[in-house]
């Protein structure tokens, strides 16, 4: 027919590809390698547009890459553990399994029109014993390392879905998944230590991560250098955490977290009744509300502190602005200095000192101060310390007298915890331990690996894990003794799941080992890793963290799983709010693409934002895309050309396609991925121009409908595979490689310019890009409509940049 019908050849060319095996990967060593990766989806039920504009993007990218020659992997598979399964599930009265199997069957098909060249001989799941059974694996190897360790502690316990969680799941004092205030609870958990890698986290050199998430990582590790300050109290030594030891004569009094160890101990009789009060008060509260509180609020203990230097006995009070989880829980207060302390000092009326005052100002009034100040100054009222200037120096120089004491010593302190993995729900891997009554904690032997998710558990919520119920399940013996032991019941966090997922990639199906390291020295780190800004500290920097204990592992060469990573954006509702169900402004994906086709619905999700801005969906706007592939499909058929004639020259052509492939290449390369489609565009106008052309038929307009159909394959690869082939050729254009630019046909040596006379155009000449100030100037004067304006009258002055501007001014 010699209309496009997008129905008619899109699902057959898929059905070709998958006979012929178009995407199987192929490892090729003597082609370039690149790893291509998209955040894998979480089997939620339903591919969203949210989905097609993420991959469809990186596909097209793929493809291009492979065209140019090099050996692209481009896998994926699905997220399939975690709460939201085990949540519908329970909802629908389905067990988690089946749901998440039915859902990966669903989304599958739906991927697959999507037409990607996605290699789905690699995918799994996380939920695939054959998968999780790695995941205990690493959990066991990392128990041997004292990378896993069990440990009793505060956690975040979220009371709705009943189950602990990570710092890095905890937003602004709610559970990340369902926004419910978390509350805090005292448990003995397993945690990973990814404190070991603080400082290694930090740096980024090998690692080309958007500044947002860089940042994000940086704040989230938070490094601060300062010191450990002892202070003498009644109930023994007690440690201070500081970044301004030079601030220490300013010290007035001591503040503890609340849940302090040593508040019972240090409160007297007669503040016992208050302190017990406050500490009730503050643990109603959650850690948002702790922080963000405007009024401070406290309690005497009744005990005093030794100053170290002064030796002044200096007042100890517990509140909730110090936290129990950060440095030593304590704090030695600079109220002249530090704005939290200052609050609590007026709040209570406790001694405010000067110590550091601004270079040449004024000294502090301490009654009528209306805030701290917290710049670096000079030091005053501190003895021995007068007249150093704040910060650095004197920083060092308090250090080196404390420590002389042996009350001191240089102390880097970091925001960033161990991470928390046990989950007290069932939709997880089991955690690899069996406790013996003789042995303790045992981790299970590699060969009895993996311990499987038993079927047929009762899994409602019910503050302690499923898993506890199955006494089945539980039952075992000891890897040491033989007698018999008890399994541990609760599952790890699913981002352990994540955190290694692109290795198991390389050879998904690999019965011997987690990680093929041949592959792995070939293939990582990932060339190219996109997806959400949502995952910029949680997966990212566990991922990082998970690479770099395999490289110590001797797993791979590498510390960074990812060379580049990129976040698009999101596509919003037609409303200009994030498309969801419960705002209903959810557009369909399979709708669009029953309507209009495929290859219509990838080049509007390319052409409708810069990809890494996103925007609104606008539901006219998928027309453009539409006719413009009507456009193309007509372009490439024989029917007579209609309409006036048109004189496109054989150079004009060459010069439309090249400059046009040079510059496809380059946006694909940097992702600017809607200007691709407008060029795409452009070119279609000049060659339906150049179709109505005397160069129509010539070997000039055969190449450029060649190099133009393979300039299609990536974006649109079903159309371009009908136009190719309906060509007569033989073989896939997606096998077909990327057109060579000719140079000189991609830049023009003669350039269109504009003369103006007086600063008004008046007439255009084409000169050589590179004509000289006598030639321009000659061409412009002979041009009819300047000449008119010019002659007979004075220059003045006559302006030339080649290539821009000519402007003649007369008098
Ligand atoms: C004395 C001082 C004087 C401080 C001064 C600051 C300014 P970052 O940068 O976040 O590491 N601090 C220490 N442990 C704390 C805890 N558990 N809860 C709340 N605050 C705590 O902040 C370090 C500073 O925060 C430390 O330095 C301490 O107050 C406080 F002019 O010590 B500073």
């Amino acid at each position: 027919s010699n209309r496009y019908n997008p129905h008619a050849i899109e699902e057959s060319w898929q059905t070709k590809w998958e006979e012929a095996g178009l995407y199987t990967f192929k490892d090729d060593p003597s082609r370039p390698a690149h790893y291509a990766l998209t955040m894998f989806p979480y089997p939620s039920g339903n591919l969203h547009m949210g989905h097609w504009y993420a991959y469809v993007a990186p596909d097209a990218r793929a493809r291009w890459l492979r065209m140019n020659g090099q050996n692209v992997l481009f896998p994926m598979g699905f997220d399939a553990f975690g709460l939201p399964a085990e949540n519908a599930a329970i909802k629908r009265g389905l067990d988690p399994k089946g749901w998440t199997y039915g859902n990966i069957a669903d989304m599958t098909q739906q991927f697959r029109r999507m037409g990607t060249m996605i290699d789905w001989s690699r995918q799994f799941n996380t939920c695939d014993p054959e998968y999780y059974r790695w995941n205990q694996w690493f959990f066991t190897e990392m128990f041997r390392r004292g990378l896993a360790y069990k440990k009793n502690g505060l956690v975040n316990w979220c009371p709705k879905d009943q189950t602990v969680l990570a710092n890095e799941q905890v937003v602004d004092g709610h559970c990340e998944r369902c926004g419910t205030a978390v509350e805090r609870r005292e448990l003995s958990q397993w945690y990973m230590k990814i404190t070991d890698y603080a400082d290694d986290l930090l740096d980024f050199g090998e690692a080309d991560l958007p500044e947002r998430v860089k940042v994000m990582q940086t704040n989230w590790i938070g490094k601060s250098v300062g010191a450990e300050v002892d202070f003498d109290t009644p109930a023994g030594v007690e440690t201070v955490f500081t970044t301004r030891p030079d601030t220490i004569m300013g010290a007035t009094f001591l503040v503890l977290a609340p849940e302090h160890k040593k508040v019972a101990a240090l409160t007297t009789p007669e503040q016992q009744a208050e302190v017990q009060a406050y500490i009730d008060l503050a643990g109603g509260k959650t850690d948002v509300e702790r922080q963000s509180a405007t009024e401070k609020t406290g309690a005497f203990t009744g005990s005093y502190a030794t100053h170290p230097i002064t030796g002044h006995q200096i007042p100890i009070w517990i509140a909730d602005y110090v936290l129990v989880t950060y440095g030593t829980g304590s704090i030695m207060a600079v109220p002249a200095h530090d704005a939290r302390d200052f609050d609590f000092a007026r709040t209570f009326g406790l001694e405010i000192v000067e110590v550091i005052r601004p270079e040449g100002g004024e000294p502090m009034n301490v009654q009528d101060a209306e805030e701290a100040y917290s710049g670096e100054g000079v030091l005053v009222n501190s003895g021995e310390f007068d007249g150093l200037p704040g910060g650095k120096a004197s920083i060092a120089a308090v250090i080196e007298r404390l420590s002389g004491l042996g009350v001191a010593r240089a102390k880097t302190t970091y925001r960033l915890r161990d991470w928390l993995i046990s989950r007290q729900r069932f939709w997880g891997t089991p955690i690899p331990i069996v406790y013996c009554p003789e042995h303790g904690a045992q981790p299970v032997p590699e060969d009895q690996l993996p311990v499987r998710l038993p079927d047929n558990v009762t899994f409602t919520p019910a503050g302690q894990s499923p898993l506890k119920t199955d006494e089945a399940f539980k039952a075992t013996t000891c890897p040491v003794c033989g007698g018999p032991a008890e399994r541990d019941t609760d599952t790890m966090d699913t981002f352990v799941d994540s955190s290694w997922y692109m290795y198991r990639f390389l050879n998904p199906h690999l019965e011997t080992a987690a990680v093929d390291v041949e592959a792995t020295r070939r293939f990582m780190p990932i060339d190219l890793y996109t997806g959400g800004i949502e995952h910029a500290i949680l997966h990212l920097l566990y991922s990082r963290f998970w690479t770099r204990v395999m490289r110590d592992m001797g797993l791979t060469d590498q510390r960074e799983p990812f060379r580049v990573v990129r976040n698009q954006g999101i596509i919003l509702g037609p409303d200009q709010e994030k498309m969801s169900k419960s705002r209903g402004n959810v557009i369909d994906p399979g709708d669009l693409v029953g309507e209009y086709g495929v290859d219509t619905v990838r080049s509007y999700l390319m052409f409708i934002a810069p990809w890494e801005v996103g925007g609104p969906w606008d539901p006219s706007g998928i027309n453009g895309p539409s006719k413009w592939l009507g456009r193309v499909y007509t372009l490439f058929g024989s029917d007579t050309p209609t309409g006036p004639a048109e004189n496109v020259s054989e150079a004009d052509l060459r010069y439309a396609v090249h400059s046009t492939l040079k510059k496809v290449s380059a946006d694909f390369e940097r992702l600017s991925f809607n200007t691709i489609i407008s060029s795409l565009m452009e070119l279609t106008n000049t060659l339906v121009k150049a179709r109505r052309s005397p160069v129509y038929g010539t070997p000039t307009w055969d190449e450029a409908l060649s190099i133009f159909n393979r300039m299609l394959a990536p974006v649109v690869p079903h159309l371009a595979e009908e136009l190719w082939q309906a060509n007569g050729e033989r073989e896939s254009v997606h096998l077909a490689s990327w057109p060579q630019v000719d140079e000189a046909a991609a830049t023009r040596d003669t350039v269109t310019l504009g003369v103006q006379v007086n600063g008004k155009v008046r007439g255009q000449v084409q000169i050589s890009r590179t004509a000289t100030q006598p030639e321009a100037m000659a061409a412009a004067r002979a041009e009819e409509g300047v000449a008119k304006f010019v002659d007979g009258k004075e220059t003045v002055k006559e302006i030339y940049v080649p290539g821009k501007i000519i402007n003649i001014v007369v008098r």
